[in-house]
């Protein structure tokens, strides 16, 4: 962990241009009608997800070029998330991967109580083999045409929730690369009854508190085509496997321009929505961070669920999800969920009985510009004041580049080798 005296030394340092800065849009946001202590609260009570495997340099199918004093295990991996979880206070929990992460449930409990963290949703893997797999994925997991490949990735399935039960967590995410790389390589229809079926006995083993998150996926490992292709798909395999069943949103996982603010709508008018994975991209599934390329679009996106949350019930999981290839992961998640915490803000900044209006009378300038007024409204003093209030940094990348984190860490793990492609 970060020594808290950096954090206080650099919080003081700052503390006094914050409450200026803080207090004059506070002023701003007043004469718009908007109590800008309500909005830090809820700044603050807002948590994204940390991927497990985010912590570590990721990678194309090219090369990986990992930085020093990488995680070597899970535990070094709760570590590093401990430290962006201290430094923001904007990511409360870690979403684990079996079977990377694998390890006793009471040694995960304990070192994340170390670290001040709790367990997200679990996440499944039948896109590689396993070493203790005896049958191959090289030809779909849940979807094989093969029973017995089916059923292991089934067992596997219901390993994660049974070590996830064990930890707290109270969702299991499945992500499968099923698909095909031909036309005419598979029978879509007879692969994706067998995908239904496979995930209906995952379903069934589910607890009443639990929700089962399917993410879709356009392409990628297969690149004609996926099993679960897109919300459309997503959506039948929720709806048909029954009320805990909820579609999984990452937004790298479309073809680029898809209007994916919408899709969040859909999915949540008809009770459908269970999450999202957030990142950013320019071409593809890039894994970018979040809010690097189009922070309009991660606006618009919150612009939903802000709408969405008059219902008490609603309650999405966030979690971050991308690659971090050129910058120190820790860093890259750090401002990743600040740009979660700030599109957020910006969010809860739109002025909805204005909007409702302007949506009524076909306005449609005065509608769009509602939303921008929103979006236009630096907020990083509520983001800033949030984390200060709560023991946070300030400045969260200074406050870890000057404790020396990473060459600290780097004396205790030993430099990994870099060879061979590198995936998330
Ligand atoms: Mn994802």
């Amino acid at each position: 962990m970060i020594d808290k005296s950096i954090i206080e030394a650099g919080n003081a340092a700052r503390a006094a241009d914050l409450a200026v800065d803080y207090d004059t849009l506070g002023e701003r946001l007043d004469r718009r009608g908007i109590d800008i202590n309500a909005i830090k609260d809820k700044i603050a009570a807002f948590g994204v997800a940390i991927p497990s495997w985010g912590v570590g340099t990721g990678g194309t199918r090219f090369a990986r070029f990992p930085g020093p004093g990488e995680p070597r295990d899970i535990f070094d991996k709760l570590a590093d998330c401990g430290v962006i979880q201290q430094l923001t206070r904007a990511t409360p929990s870690v979403s684990l991967h079996i079977p990377w992460d694998i390890a006793p449930a009471e040694d995960l409990l304990s070192r994340a109580e170390e670290a001040g963290l709790t367990f997200d949703a679990m996440n499944s893997n039948t896109f590689q083999d396993h070493e203790d797999h005896p049958l191959s994925y090289k030809y779909g997991s849940l979807s094989h045409t093969d029973a017995a490949t089916r059923s292991q990735a089934v067992d596997h399935n219901i390993e994660c929730i049974e070590l996830g039960e064990k930890i707290g967590s109270k969702a299991l995410t499945i992500w499968v690369g099923d698909g095909s790389n031909f036309p005419g390589q598979s029978n879509f229809t007879r692969q994706f009854e067998r995908y239904l079926d496979s995930a209906r006995v995952i379903y069934d083993r589910l607890a009443d508190d639990w929700t089962l998150l399917t993410e879709h996926k356009m392409y990628e490992p297969a690149f004609y085509s996926t099993v679960v292709q897109d919300w459309g798909t997503n959506l039948l395999i929720a709806q048909q496997l029954g009320e805990k069943a909820k579609c999984l949103v990452d937004l790298g996982h479309h073809a680029p321009n898809v209007n994916i603010e919408m899709i969040v709508a859909r999915l949540n008018q008809f009770g459908k929505l269970g999450g999202f994975h957030f990142n950013d991209s320019k071409y593809g599934d890039d894994d970018l961070d979040a809010g690097s390329i189009d922070p309009y679009r991660l606006f618009l996106v919150f612009n939903e669920l802000v709408e969405a949350e008059a219902d008490p019930d609603f309650d999405p999981m966030h979690m971050l999800d991308q690659s971090h290839n050129v910058t120190d992961p820790i860093e890259s998640l750090m401002i990743s969920a600040t740009e979660v915490q700030r599109a957020y803000a910006q969010a809860l900044l739109v002025d909805r009985a204005a909007l409702g209006g302007f949506q009524q009378e076909n306005d449609a300038l005065m509608a769009t510009l509602t939303l921008k007024q929103a979006f236009r409204t630096d907020v990083e003093p509520i983001l800033a004041m949030a984390r200060q209030e709560t023991g946070g940094a300030i400045d969260p990348v200074a406050a870890y580049r000057e404790a020396c984190y990473r060459a600290a860490v780097a004396e205790e793990r030993p430099a990994v080798s870099g060879a061979g492609g590198g995936i998330v």
